[in-house]
Order: C-alpha cells, then sequence, then structure tokens
C-alpha cells in the first residue's frame, strides 16, 4: 500500500455514507420529513397527494456521515401513465437504498394503501425503520398502537414517532441513519444539498405555487418546465418557464382574470427561487395547452421518470 492509499483509507474510515429512502403512501409526510432533514427546503409539499412525481436526493448531514435522502412519489393504485411511471420510480428507488424509511401518517392510520406497501416492500431485504408521522394531529395512546399493529407486520429495526412539521423527533432520526450507514468517502460535496440541477428545483416551486393557488380547479393537469436560465452581468438570472396545461379552459384558470393568477404564482414563485438560487431573478412565465401532455415521452424526460410503454 502506498502512502497514498493509506491515506485515502483512513479518510473512508472516518466518513460514512449511503442511501436511505423514503418511502410511504400519498400525503404522510415523505417531502417534508426529507426537508427536515436536509435542513432545507429541496422538495416541494402540498396538502394534495401524490405532489412528488419523480426521484429526488436531498442530502444530509450529522457528525461524519452524509445520508443522500430519496424522496419518492407516495405509492398508490396507478391508472394512468403518469401514475404508472411515479409508482416504478418509487419502488426503483426503495430497491437501491441501505434503510428503507416507512412514513406512515399516524392520523390516517393503516389503509389499503399502507397494507400494499407492507406487501411491496416486504421483498426487499434493507433494514426497514418504522416513522409514525403528524403526531402533533393524534393522542398518544392512538399512536402506541399503531406502532404495535405495524410491528406485528413487518419487521422494523426500530420505530419512530415524529412530527415532521414542527421537527418534532427528527434529530433522533436523523442520528440513527447516520449510523447506519457504511463507511464510506461522502458522494456529494459538503454544501450540495440536492441533486437536482436548480432548473428543475426552480420548475418544482411554480409547480408548487400552482398547486398552492388551484388545488381545486386543476388537480394534477399541468406540468412545468424551465425553457432558459440566463446568468445576466448585474448577476441577475432571466428564467424562462412553460407551463403545460391539458385543455385551454385550464389555461384561462392558471392566467386568471387580467392575468392575476399568473402574475401572483410568478412573484411567488420567484421569491422562491431567488432564496433557493440566492440570486435576484426575473421569472417570465408562459401557459401553453399541450393535450397530450401527459403521454409525451419529451415531458418524462423533464421530470426525469422513465417512460412507461403501452401494456
Ligand atoms: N400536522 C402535520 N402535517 C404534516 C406533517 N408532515 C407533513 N404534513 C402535511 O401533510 C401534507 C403532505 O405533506 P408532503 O410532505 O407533501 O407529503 P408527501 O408524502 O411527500 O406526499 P406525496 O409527494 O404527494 O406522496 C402537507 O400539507 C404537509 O404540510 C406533520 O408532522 N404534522
Ligand atoms: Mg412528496
Amino acid at each position: 500500500m502506498t502512502n497514498d492509499d493509506a491515506e485515502k483509507q483512513a479518510t473512508a474510515e472516518q466518513t460514512r455514507c449511503g442511501f436511505a429512502a423514503l418511502v410511504g403512501a400519498p400525503n404522510a409526510g415523505k417531502s417534508t420529513l426529507l426537508n427536515q432533514l436536509v435542513g432545507a427546503k429541496v422538495s416541494i409539499v402540498s396538502r394534495k397527494a401524490q405532489t412528488t412525481r419523480s426521484l429526488l436526493r436531498g442530502i444530509a448531514i450529522s457528525g461524519a456521515s452524509q445520508i443522500v435522502l430519496v424522496d419518492t412519489p407516495g405509492v398508490f393504485q396507478p391508472k394512468r401513465r403518469l401514475e404508472r411511471a411515479m409508482v416504478a420510480s418509487a419502488l426503483s428507488g426503495a430497491g437501491d437504498a441501505d434503510v428503507i424509511v416507512f412514513i406512515v401518517d399516524a392520523r390516517r392510520g393503516r389503509d389499503e394503501d399502507v397494507d400494499s406497501l407492507l406487501a411491496k416492500l416486504s421483498h426487499s431485504s434493507a433494514p426497514k425503520i418504522l416513522v409514525l408521522n403528524k403526531i402533533d394531529l393524534v393522542p398518544r395512546e392512538t399512536l402506541l398502537a399503531l406502532a404495535a399493529d405495524l410491528n406485528g407486520r413487518m419487521q422494523f429495526c426500530e420505530t419512530f414517532m415524529i412530527s415532521a412539521l414542527t421537527g418534532d423527533g427528527v434529530p433522533d432520526l436523523l442520528e440513527k441513519l447516520a449510523s447506519m450507514m457504511n463507511p464510506s468517502p461522502w458522494l456529494y460535496p459538503e454544501d450540495q444539498l440536492s441533486d437536482a440541477p436548480l432548473r428543475i428545483l426552480a420548475a418544482e416551486i411554480t409547480r408548487e405555487k400552482i398547486f398552492e393557488r388551484l388545488h381545486d380547479e386543476l388537480p394534477y393537469q399541468s406540468t412545468v418546465e424551465t425553457d432558459s436560465w440566463k446568468n445576466q452581468k448585474d448577476g441577475s438570472a432571466r428564467i424562462e418557464q412553460t407551463i403545460y396545461v391539458a385543455r385551454e379552459g385550464q389555461k384561462k384558470i392558471v392566467i386568471g382574470e387580467g392575468g392575476r393568477t399568473i402574475k401572483a404564482i410568478g412573484q411567488a414563485a420567484r421569491k422562491e427561487i431567488e432564496q433557493a438560487a440566492e440570486q435576484k431573478a426575473h421569472l417570465f412565465l408562459f401557459v401553453k395547452v399541450r393535450e397530450n401532455w401527459a403521454d409525451d415521452p419529451e415531458r418524462y424526460r423533464e421530470m426525469r421518470l422513465e417512460f412507461p410503454k403501452d401494456e
């Protein structure tokens, strides 16, 4: 062994790194937990189920461990093509993980989605941690009964009760995950928080703002892409994004009376993009009707999803 090798090995022994997949039913709080663990907002969150569409990695650090957290779309019974792509993506994320974090909305308790996930995960040999989330909404007795029930159905190495919203219980979970990582050099630079490039994050932020404002009128009918991102001489960014909707009527809804809705969406998105990018931004939003966007392979590439072929 040369000196160089010895040195490399010494560093490798000190540091730990690995993958933790966050899986759970739609709306269980996976993305909220990911953001808490990372300590920054890298994944979008909404009251609606099926917010997360593709795999997104957030990077958390605790002591000498780097934990690559894989946020997955809520697994549910897929019907349409986009849903099938989301489910395939979620399960592939769990398949590659060193540890699977199974998140259950404690207020909803055990239901069809939870049972179907338990069945799917039973094939995986990775160690599993049970996380009962939203404990701010549930009395303690309910939590204990739910923990006992779920532990009777699957082998979990530990159970945590947390509130991803308030952060209650999250530091203990982070410490546990850190201890489960294998000795290895870190995969990402210390200051990197996510694997998504800024242009994708920026598109996701705009999608979140659309969800927030139009969640009743426009369920899952839109997707957002960043078409261009130009850094200008004055340090600001000029960003152009397209919002794809499926019908002319939806375009009218997104634009709103006198352009009011799209203006509000743009303002809210710009503020958050500026925070994420740490630079001033000028955001230009365009709305396009693309009837079959949910069947267009190009849109899937932008969402970083595999395009499922017709069955
Ligand atoms: N009260 C409470 N609400 C929570 C908690 N964690 C998440 N939520 C809320 O639950 C909703 C869903 O959260 P997300 O993090 O988007 O859930 P998700 O599991 O990523 O959902 P999908 O991506 O759609 O599968 C949001 O409105 C969150 O604010 C919690 O600990 N307590
Ligand atoms: Mg999510």
